[in-house]
């Protein structure tokens, strides 16, 4: 590379921007801005106290999604989403606002756990390594970092606070009535006090200490419990719904995911699911990612409705209680608890063989039929395409608005998660009802009159009828009738029928489920939770956090057999009996407990690191409330409050977004925060790709030595293949940041990543392309410095009316694309200045050159400083005011032109006075009036008089 290096090549002129120029000039201004501390946000109560002219400033405060220190380090796709919040966070200090930006580390979780066990160092060790090689990786790009403000989520004066809310979320329940969290202390008052009743009845007073844990525990917002959850084997710990792929497998390594009854602590996000929706309409987030959150939260209005079984009640949950006359048979969850009190010890006269599995008894064939469902994934379970199987347990129930006995069968395409566990089957509107009809030869009943012609013989039908946009037919009793109603009014109909009957409601169902809080791993934040003899759980009370993550020798997590579905986990934690076991004065003596040996998911570290960043050395509290108002607040226009503006991958839309939200949530409620919301507006930045190349085994060889010739592609010899992929070190295309500053510089680098396109889009990287903004770097350089003396050349003489209104019309352009976060269409305009101005020659006007620089100094901050400093400026850039466009340049007078064919006047063009006369060419050809004109003719030539005249000859 280093032969066509320009900036090696050009070192002829001394005073030349070099890349060794550029290296000295980024390590001095760096060093300037750390030791000036030039990104010091500012302290509301302090320097803003003291200071009326800041504290009137409006505030922004800017975040990325913090990264986990791997020990693979930054390549230069990481850091695209800091430069973009750098560029926007400098270009906001420039117009006046008070800016907090920063950056952390995300440093619990599995991959840093794993990359220490395969390392065989502890993950203490490696972690803060990583950190430290990041760090200085990071220092390079020049970021605006307050860094004062940065921390680790394992740092222990942090996590302390982590461990705190996760205390403020045990201690608090769901007050459905007030819509919000409240401290679990009032509602042992209102049980104390007779003002609520027990779930149970009886009275407080007369429960022994565990009934009262277990009332409590049914109503805390973070609870143990023995619900099945996911257990990876492979991995060694349980996971939470969001962890889990699609296809039922863990989405870190890839391993099978079982169902398993474990007992585990969970949150109960599921009491904010209506929160959780309502408030994303607030958000300014891309739709995109809201629509993932609406359908992960999935809210369905619908009804519970009972179907009577031998004097009890079934009760399913469905969305088309306007189907009811439908209901030829239901089917259970094979995990529903009523199945086996439903099932007979015989068959029952004259039952279908297909029925029966070709089991002798209904017990036979709901045990071999439970055995085989339990191996499945919930996903599995209800994909689509399957064959539709189960069984029926020997009992029926009887419909409740037509008194028709309908089988009841288990079948695995009903989950036990979901609704009640159980359904109405209406083969002619559900797709999966209409299959298994189909299979078990159940009755079909047309009851929705279809719109597409196919009639009403079921019959005659390949699928169900499933459009919510029909009439119901059939469908009356002696007491109500649907028939001739659309969907909803039939829905809203019965409801109200089956609410007056006592035999159902409308409800509302959600596909949220509660949050799976422990895993049973070492690189984690402690629960501050501890066990009496009883098993009761209590609480640590503040001044025992933090719970400090003791030392332990082996701190690798026991994975098994990925496929052994009957493995346990083992914590790490549980290894180290002096730690697990302990006597402690909880207020009423010394007594002996047991630690919890579960440690939380990588997730609750980034629920609230925003919070940290406001007050990152308070030790007495989460957050300094007036502190945490003007930073978070609610404002005109982001009435939840929240983070001004988070940048970050799309990956992350339901897990770290959703639970971060909820936690924000409640800590809002119990009146520790004013925001309701963390992030206010969030911004998703494309990848940055690269090429992978194989070999004919399909190896990935080193991009680097890939040689290309005649469109083809060479590794030492052989032909590899060339594909856009991920950029990693394992496809061995990896370029370092390191790579590209000692080439070029940062600022160089920043520009190339800033220009590659819309920062919302993925885009290839280009080694050969970096040098095109080095080269914009040089002009610019040049405009300012002679190279030769390495004087600077400005001079005090007014520009032409021609360059202000390119210095005008670029102000007014790159204002307005920063702002808009169009980063690449700044760039262009702040090129376009630079080229006229090395285009009209001569010394450039001091106003104007200064004016450029500013422009420039969110891009390339370093470069900026130097020239400002060059152009007799003490102080920093950084702080400098942004030019402001002169309306008056930024018009553009329109002229007409005339475009002719064969000297015929044919059209009559608005163009701007300064257009070239490729653009004038281009812009008459596609006309329409012109392409009309023209009906294809060929044309012979194109005289071009810019700006006034277009000749076509044809
Ligand atoms: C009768 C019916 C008729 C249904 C019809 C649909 C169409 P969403 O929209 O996702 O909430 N269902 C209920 N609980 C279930 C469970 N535990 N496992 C599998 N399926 C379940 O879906 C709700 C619908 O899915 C419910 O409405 C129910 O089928 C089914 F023309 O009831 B429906």
């Amino acid at each position: 590379m280093s032969e066509t290096n320009p900036a090696a090549a050009e070192v002829a002129a001394p005073h030349r921007y070099t890349a060794a120029v550029a290296a000295e000039i980024e390590a001095r201004w760096q060093d300037f801005w750390d030791v000036e501390g030039t990104y010091a946000a500012p302290n509301p109560k302090g320097d803003l106290a003291g200071d009326p002219e800041l504290a009137a400033r409006p505030k922004k405060f800017i975040m990325d999604m913090f990264p986990y220190p791997s020990g693979a380090g930054l390549h230069v796709g990481h850091p695209l989403g800091y430069i973009a919040t750098d560029v926007f966070a400098r270009y906001q200090r420039m117009t006046g606002h008070n800016v907090l930006h920063t950056l952390g580390f995300d440093a619990f979780g599995l991959p840093a756990e794993q990359y220490a066990v395969q390392t065989g160092t502890h993950p203490r060790v490696s972690t803060e390594a990583n950190i430290e090689n990041m760090k200085v990786q990071l220092r390079k790009l020049g970021l605006g970092h307050d860094k004062r403000r940065s921390f680790a989520t394992i740092d222990p004066d942090y996590y302390k606070w982590t461990q705190w809310i996760f205390l403020q979320i045990f201690n608090s329940w769901y007050d459905d009535e007030a819509r919000k969290a409240r401290p679990i202390a009032e509602l042992v008052a209102q049980f104390e006090s007779g003002e609520r009743a027990l779930p149970g009845g009886g009275s407080w007073s007369a429960l022994s200490a565990t009934d009262r844990a277990d009332v409590l525990g049914e109503y805390r917002l973070a609870y143990a419990s023995d619900a099945p959850v996911n257990w990876c084997p492979g991995l060694g710990t349980v996971l939470a719904n969001e962890e889990v792929t699609a296809d039922g497998r863990s989405e870190r390594g890839n391993f099978p995911v079982f169902k398993a009854k474990l007992r585990q602590w969970n949150m109960r996000i599921t009491a904010y699911a209506d929160r959780l929706l309502d408030d994303l309409n607030e958000l300014d987030w891309p739709e995109a990612i809201k629509l993932q959150q609406r359908n992960w939260i999935g809210r369905s209005e619908g009804a519970r409705v009972d179907f009577p079984i031998d004097g009890e009640n079934i009760t399913v949950f469905t969305t088309r209680p306007d189907t009811l006359f439908g209901a030829s048979y239901m089917v259970l969850a094979p995990e529903h608890p009523l199945v086996d009190k439903f099932t007979p010890d015989a068959w029952p006269e004259g039952t279908h063989d297909v029925w029966t599995g070709g089991h002798a008894t209904p017990a036979d064939a709901v045990t071999a039929y439970r055995a085989q469902a339990a191996s499945k994934s919930d996903v599995e379970r209800q994909a689509e395409a399957k064959d539709k199987t189960g069984v029926f347990t020997g009992s029926y129930a009887t419909n409740p608005v037509n008194g028709d006995r309908v089988p009841v069968f288990i079948a695995d395409y009903v989950l036990m998660g979901y609704g009640t566990g159980a359904i109405m089957a209406v083969p002619a509107g559900d797709q999966r009802d209409f299959e298994f009809a189909r299979a078990f030869e159940l009755p079909i009943r047309c009851i929705v009159e279809p719109t597409d012609g196919r009639g009403t013989d079921t019959s005659t039908w390949d699928e169900a009828f499933t459009s919510y946009d029909a009439k119901i037919i059939n469908s009356s009793n002696d007491d109500i009738s649907l028939d001739g109603l659309p969907v909803a009014e039939a829905k809203a109909r019965i409801t109200e029928w089956l609410a007056r009957k006592g035999i159902g409601e409308g409800t509302v169902n959600f596909r949220l489920r509660d949050w799976l809080f422990s895993r049973q791993r070492y690189w984690g934040e402690p629960f501050p939770i501890v066990y009496d003899e009883d098993g009761i759980a209590h609480a640590l009370p503040e001044s025992m956090l933090p719970l400090e993550l003791p030392e332990v020798e082996d701190y690798s997590p026991r994975t098994f057999d990925p496929d052994d579905a009957d493995t346990q986990p083992e914590t790490p934690l549980s290894r180290n009996a002096e730690w697990m076991n302990v006597t402690l004065d909880l207020g009423d003596g010394p007594k002996r407990y047991r630690r919890e040996t579960n440690t939380m998911p990588n997730w609750a570290g980034s629920c609230w690191y925003e919070l940290r960043y406001l007050d990152p050395h308070n030790s007495e509290e989460l957050v300094d409330p007036e502190v945490e108002r003007y930073w978070m607040g609610p404002r005109e226009g982001q009435p939840h409050g929240g983070v001004d503006l988070y940048v970050g991958g799309a990956e992350h839309a339901v897990l770290h977004l959703l639970y971060a939200r909820f936690w924000s949530k409640v800590l809002y409620d119990l009146g520790h925060v004013s925001s309701v919301e963390p992030f206010h507006k969030l911004f998703n930045q494309g990848m940055i790709q690269a090429f992978v190349y194989r070999d004919s085994r399909g190896f990935a060889v080193p991009a680097t030595e890939v040689e290309e010739r005649d469109g083809a592609y060479y590794h030492q010899g052989e032909k590899v293949s060339r594909l856009l992929g991920k950029m990693g070190k394992s496809l061995k295309n990896a370029v370092t940041p390191e790579s590209i500053c000692a080439e070029y510089g940062a600022d160089t680098l920043r520009l190339y990543e800033m220009a590659m396109g819309p920062l919302d889009v993925s885009r290839p990287w280009d080694t050969r392309a970096v040098v095109g903004q080095f080269r914009l770097l040089q002009r610019l350089w040049r405009n300012v410095v002679d190279e030769a003396t390495g004087e600077v050349t400005v001079v005090g003489t007014e520009p032409g009316e021609d360059t202000l209104r390119a210095l005008h019309k670029a102000i007014d352009g790159v204002r307005q694309d920063l702002e808009g976060m169009r980063f690449n269409t700044a760039i262009a305009k702040v090129t376009e200045l630079n080229n006229h101005l090395t285009k009209v020659g001569g010394p450039v006007s001091r106003s104007v050159a200064e004016a450029l620089v500013l422009l420039v100094a969110p891009l390339a901050p370093h470069i900026a400083e130097e020239l400002w400093r060059k152009l007799g400026h003490t102080g920093s850039v950084v702080h400098q005011d942004f030019p402001v466009a002169d309306p008056a340049y930024v018009v553009d007078e329109a002229v007409t032109c005339v475009v002719q064919i064969k000297g015929k006047v044919k059209a009559r063009l608005e163009v701007p006075p300064a257009i070239s006369e490729e653009e004038l060419e281009k812009v008459a050809l596609g006309d329409e009036k012109v392409v009309a004109a023209l009906a294809g003719a060929p044309i012979r030539k194109v005289i071009v008089r810019a700006p006034k005249l277009v000749n076509i000859v044809t």
